[in-house]
């Protein structure tokens, strides 16, 4: 997941819905089990919808993948696009969960991953099945490696023994790369778009957007005379080694991206694009929108999570960025922080966070916490029996105290929660969901912060007023 930050970059540009508004990234297997099996599901995010929308003033969603999927990549390896996978629930699901978060003004983005398949998919099992089927052709294979390396370690090229070829996977073994120069494969892949577009979704999260396309004579990468120089790219173990300029970021990729867009403007109500682009050069991350500002509506920019966090350099990546921008832009989304590469609380240092709770007696709150605290215990339990990966709850929680305000003579709870540097998978937002949960088991918060979440609207972001004010304590 990732924090990322929406920013409005002109006035003169039209305005959209996703123009300002909270997207919630949802990670489906840890959020809400609907079912009891110890897994979260689209009926748990059915469920949770007043909760996301009421509480959280939460205008859109970004449901994680949900597709049919052995799960070995976190559902990233589909073997049917257009299907659910049981554990998550079904297509009824689905279409539930688009008409009540609709009814509620809440927007669905589902991911799109056009990358790659599981190598269970029936196209790649078909596809390897013979060198002379119809869909040989819908994967790349090659008689030679080159020597591209994967983000994953090690070569992206695995030799199939059936048909004595190696084929191409820039992840996992079990993830395929799709071929999208066979404009068969094109055809079946925009028609999965149409499929969700159909259904009511109102946009996609583009996988890997900036790997569409690779070079048609799969040449060798050149050596990066740099090195690895990279600290933040801790998911890609040598990956740095080369220059990654055959194997990613080829220009035909623009038609790509320029046809996938051209289906979602097919449709009516501003169905939008995001792209995953792994772009660390402005110039080649504003290609993203397009000349015409006719490929994705927001590319994520993650220049700088590689960033220090430092005034200076923050600033001068920031110029950069305001200068490869293309004119009409209308929107901006920044990536600051994610668990694989730092999340911002680790970036920031974020070690404390405070909620205050005024008219609430520390009594009634410190209750509160040892009843978040018993919950959670039992949650983290079940979740880890499951194997269902999860933040590590007890430790975020474990510094977790009631006190008072000092500075006034009215009760006022004062709720800390200390975030222990060594948990790198807690992020400001799980901090910030457990400060709440806590909030809302005390009786005489709750209706003060149901009212302040239908607050005022904020005139320059377009968003609701947060209930809460979320201070970190700067004395620590
Ligand atoms: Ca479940």
């Amino acid at each position: 997941m990732t924090d990322a930050l929406l920013t409005a970059s002109s006035d003169r540009a039209e305005r959209r819905w996703w123009r300002g508004p909270v997207i919630y990234e949802n990670h489906l297997p840890s959020f809400c089990d609907g079912n009891g099996d110890g897994i979260g599901d689209l009926d748990g995010l059915v469920a949770s919808l007043d909760y996301l929308a009421g509480t959280l003033g939460v205008s859109a969603l970004w449901v994680g993948p949900f597709f049919r999927s052995p799960l070995l990549d976190q559902g990233f390896d589909i073997v049917d696009h257009c299907d659910v996978e049981p554990v998550f629930g079904s297509l009824d699901t689905v279409d539930r969960l688009l008409a009540e978060a609709h009814a509620r003004g809440v927007r669905i983005i589902v991911d799109y991953v056009p990358n790659h398949t599981s190598d269970q998919h029936p196209w790649f099992l078909e596809s390897r099945s013979s060198r002379e089927g119809p869909k040989r052709d819908w994967y790349v294979w090659a008689d030679t490696p080159n020597n591209w390396t994967s983000e994953a370690g090690g070569s992206v090229w695995q030799w199939d023994e059936p048909t004595g070829q190696f084929y191409l996977h820039s992840h996992l073994k079990q993830q395929p790369d799709l071929n999208w120069r066979n404009p068969d494969v094109r055809r079946a892949m925009l028609d999965v778009l149409r499929f969700w577009l159909d259904r009511g979704v109102d946009g996609f999260r583009i996988d890997v957007a900036h790997m569409l396309m690779k070079d048609p004579d799969l040449r060798d990468n050149p050596p990066n005379p740099g090195g690895e120089s990279n600290p933040y790219d801790l998911q890609h173990p040598n990956f740095a080694s080369q220059l990654h300029v055959h194997d990613r970021m080829h220009s035909d990729l623009h038609g790509v991206l320029r046809e996938i867009r051209k289906v979602l403007d097919e449709y009516p109500g501003d169905r939008v694009a995001i792209g995953e682009v792994e772009a660390m050069d402005w110039e080649r991350w504003a290609e993203f929108y397009g000349p015409a500002l006719d490929q994705l509506h927001l590319p994520f920019a993650f220049k700088l999570i590689e960033t220090p966090w430092e005034a200076g350099a923050l600033a001068e990546v920031a110029a950069g960025l305001d200068a490869a921008l293309p004119d009409g832009l209308d929107l901006l989304e920044i990536v600051v922080g994610d668990p694989e590469r730092g999340s911002l609380a680790d970036r920031l240092d974020a070690s404390e966070w405070q909620i205050r709770l005024p008219g609430v007696e520390p009594a009634e709150a410190a209750a509160a916490v040892d009843a978040f605290l018993a919950a959670r215990e039992v949650e983290v339990e079940r979740m880890t029996k499951k194997g269902v990966r999860t933040f590590d709850c007890r430790a975020a929680v474990a510094s977790l105290s009631a006190t008072s305000d000092a500075d006034t003579d009215q009760p006022c709870a004062i709720l800390v929660m200390v975030v222990r540097q060594a948990t790198p998978a807690v992020r400001p937002d799980d901090v910030l969901a457990g400060l709440r949960a806590i909030a809302g088991l005390v009786p005489s918060v709750w209706p003060h912060a149901n009212r302040a979440a239908q607050g005022p609207l904020d005139e320059r972001t377009g968003t609701v007023g947060d209930p809460f004010v979320l201070d970190r304590d700067a004395s620590r």
